[in-house]
């Protein structure tokens, strides 16, 4: 009888511990040892246990009648029963911690502070049906929890693209709702001047509109000549804060300096180095019209700014922006050319520090810390600035090594501007970061030590909105992207588990249905996966994989002229094929791949590589990619390519037996703009027996096969069974070309034994 009843209570404990989908992971969960559900009914009190705590029963209050139309009563008198808000002193690294007990009359939320409560009535809601119609059962439950990092955050672009103040709130909601607390507001760009600034009455009259925009993606298909643009007033910005405060959110305002200016130089040409004409741009990108660094009174115009931004924004940051300030006008402008005389600076780049660091003071002098993009590392940091690192993770290990604060922000895994499908059927600003890779980022750099780990104040997303128009689509792009960083910049490391991240995820997206809001559905992608058979005899696993429920995986061979067939398990490629496979769900086709196969000596059989890849350029499935049969056909730096930056490339295939052979081809990629080079010349080498290795020749003969992809053929008439084949790295970037004086990068897809 014990027993039976140990595995009734056993079973409804997984029953409602399956119910239990919180994101970010909290620290620690447990479900107590008698199992129940407590039932928030129309007249389920919610008790005020301490002053400060309105702002988390409103938000409950708020959600509750927004997703499930009704409000509980508020009181701060000590009843019994209920959900109960309260403070309670804890252990932790940052404030924001809390407790969540749910028993039998009562839920019990504590934080260490107010944002404490906050956070933990977030984690109750997420304990809620994700039915509407549902009654609202928390189970038992008692959880533990607090943030790993002090700055988690979001930024929204609104100059690109301008988004209503109902929108930037709703914006400010789903912060909240994923336990971030600063919100990233990029005010101005060359595009459109979006804050009222009293003084310059110009900047939102003239700076606020453009009179056309870019069709299409850049450099774009035309121009739709549409008057277009917007701002808010000064009140509406203090209205934003207000918000945000009681979220417990801080707003950090940008106000772009000295590039990024094309819109306040409209309204006042006499900042600018030419004195204009300009204009508020209408096309995206990098423009060389620039605040002039050499003129006193453009201080004293961004001062004036300044004045005004300041006073509306109660954070203790202020983003200048300063990022791809282009030096060209600075270079031809007498004034600018001045000052680099008058302060003995080296050149337009101390300028450019000098610019930042005078601003610096002001916003010190303000009792403000100063905030840039990483740029500011360049011609010397600014003494106490806060680094933001979007150029890669480069900027933010530099600055913490100078004992610089730093918001970790790169565009390697946190710029939700990029794509998160490679089958995106809407216009984006190109490159790939797929959920799983969100997922996997580690903010703190494993470059750095322990002492200077802590200089990683956390991390933050941007999102760009060159090609973001409407607020459906700003939730398309951050979800669930956004859900997967919440849990980085939250859950302690060692909670990471993409696995369990997976399984929460599914009742995500029924809440983000629940909200009424879109999101990316590229986490149920059909995606494929080229493997070496177990015994590397020549052929090829050929994999497929969803994670859509109720679907099927179509496929057909020969370039679609068989038959369309299910698909069950890995295919086995055993010469030139061309597969294309879709996923069908209810009837509807969709997210189709397509994989085309060409076959030599080397296919399937064995390969190492004596030097690694640089750890982000493994290629797909490693380095079997070299010999998988699969060429990319596209000359952009994908999944398929293996780089090396600085190293030389030494590949050995073992041909499975010895054979003959007469030529060895590798396929590369030939991209100088990005640092990637072809090698000086490629070396083939034979043998026998895998140990005594004889040259056959080199080559540096590149054959272009695209306007960025190239191949060199060696001739290598042989009887071999293993091949070496050796890529010299072209090295140092020469003067005068992108990224001289770094390494080149060196990036092989395949290499073909004939
Ligand atoms: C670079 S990130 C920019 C932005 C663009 C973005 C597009 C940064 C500091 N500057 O101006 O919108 O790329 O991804």
């Amino acid at each position: 009888m014990r027993k039976l009843l140990t595995i009734a209570l056993l079973c409804s404990h997984a029953a409602l511990f399956s119910q239990v989908n919180i994101i970010p992971q909290p620290v620690e969960v447990k479900m107590p040892k008698v199992a129940g559900q407590f039932v928030i009914t129309k007249n389920t009190p919610i008790v005020l246990e301490g002053s400060g705590l309105e702002n988390s029963a409103n938000f409950l209050n708020d959600y509750l009648q927004q997703v499930y139309g009704f409000t509980l009563k508020v009181t701060d008198k000590s009843t019994p029963g209920g959900i109960h808000l309260n403070y309670e002193k804890m252990e932790y690294t940052y404030p924001g911690a809390y407790v969540l007990r749910s028993g039998k009359g009562q839920v019990y939320i504590a934080g260490d502070n107010e944002a404490g409560t906050f956070y933990g009535v977030q984690t109750l809601l997420q304990l809620l049906p994700v039915e509407k119609s549902a009654s609202l059962k928390v189970p038992y439950i008692d959880i533990k929890d607090y943030p790993r990092f002090q700055y988690r955050g979001l930024m929204l672009d609104v100059s690109r693209h301008f988004f209503p103040i109902s929108f930037v709130k709703k914006y400010i909601d789903y912060l909240a709702m994923h336990k971030m607390n600063y919100f990233h507001w990029h005010l101005t760009d060359d595009q459109g001047w979006r804050i009222e600034i009293k003084k310059y009455p110009k900047l939102t009259e003239v700076g606020g509109y453009r009179n056309g925009t870019i069709i299409g993606r850049y450099p774009g298909t035309g121009n739709d000549h549409q008057r277009y643009g917007g701002f808010y007033t000064q009140e509406e910005a203090k209205e934003i804060v207000a918000y945000a405060a009681k979220r417990y959110i801080t707003v950090i305002p940008e106000i772009e300096m000295p590039g990024h200016a094309s819109a306040a130089l409209t309204a006042y040409p006499h900042l600018g180095c030419t004195g204009g004409p300009y204009q508020v741009q209408q096309t995206w990108g990098v423009f060389n019209d620039v605040f002039c660094a050499g003129n006193d009174t453009v201080f004293n115009f961004m001062q004036d700014v300044l004045d005004e931004v300041i006073p509306l924004f109660p954070a203790k940051y202020v983003h200048v922006g300063a990022d791809e300030c282009p030096k060209d006008s600075w270079k031809k402008c007498p004034k600018c050319q001045k000052r680099i005389k008058d302060h003995n600076l080296k050149d337009e780049h101390e300028l450019q520090s000098y610019f930042i660091q005078r601003m610096e003071k002001y916003i010190n002098g303000k009792g403000k810390t100063l905030v840039g993009w990483d740029e500011i590392l360049e011609g010397g940091l600014a003494p106490n600035a806060v680094v933001m690192s979007w150029r890669g993770e480069a900027g933010g290990i530099e600055a913490a090594k100078q004992k610089h604060q730093v918001i970790m922000t790169p565009t390697t895994y946190v710029y939700f501007d990029y794509s998160q499908t490679k089958s995106e059927d809407s216009v984006t600003i190109g490159g790939f970061i797929p959920l799983q890779k969100v997922y996997g980022y580690e903010p703190i750099p494993k470059e750095l030590t322990a002492e200077e780990g802590k200089y990683i104040l956390g991390a933050q997303a941007n999102l760009w909105t060159e090609y973001i128009l409407y607020p459906s689509k700003v939730e398309y792009m951050i979800f669930p992207r956004a859900t997967a960083l919440s849990e980085v910049l939250w859950s302690p490391k060692e909670k990471r588990d993409w696995n369990s991240f997976e399984k929460r995820l599914q009742t995500q997206f029924k809440r983000y249905d629940l909200w009424g809001s879109s999101y990316s559905k590229a986490y149920f992608d059909l995606k494929a996966s080229i493997a070496p058979t177990p015994n590397y005899d020549g052929s090829i696993l050929y994999s497929l994989q969803t994670a859509a429920p109720n679907s099927k995986i179509l496929y057909t061979l020969n370039g679609y002229d068989s038959k369309v067939s299910v698909y069950s398990k890995p295919l086995v490629v055993k010469m030139d094929d061309q597969i294309g496979a879709m996923l069908e769900v209810n009837g509807q086709q969709l997210s189709p791949v397509n994989q085309k196969f060409s076959f030599n000596k080397a296919t399937g059989r064995k390969v190492s590589i004596t030097t690694p890849t640089a750890e982000n350029r493994r290629g797909n499935g490693g380095t079997f990619g070299l010999v998988n049969g699969a060429q990319s056909e596209k000359g952009i730096l994908g999944d398929e390519w293996l780089g090396w930056q600085g190293p030389d490339m030494e590949a050995i295939i073992d041909l499975g037996k010895i054979q003959s052979i007469s030529s060895v081809k590798v396929h590369l990629l030939d991209q100088q703009p990005s640092w990637v080079y072809l090698p000086e010349y490629v070396e083939v080498l034979v043998s026998e027996d895998g140990k005594n290795f004889q040259s056959t020749g080199k080559s540096n003969q590149a054959v272009k096969e695209s306007h960025n992809m190239a191949s060199i053929t060696v001739p290598a008439a042989a009887k071999a069974r293993y091949v070496k084949v050796f890529a010299r790295n072209h090295g140092t970037i020469a003067d005068g070309n992108p990224g001289a004086g770094s390494k080149a990068w060196l990036f092989v897809d395949e290499i073909s034994v004939n």
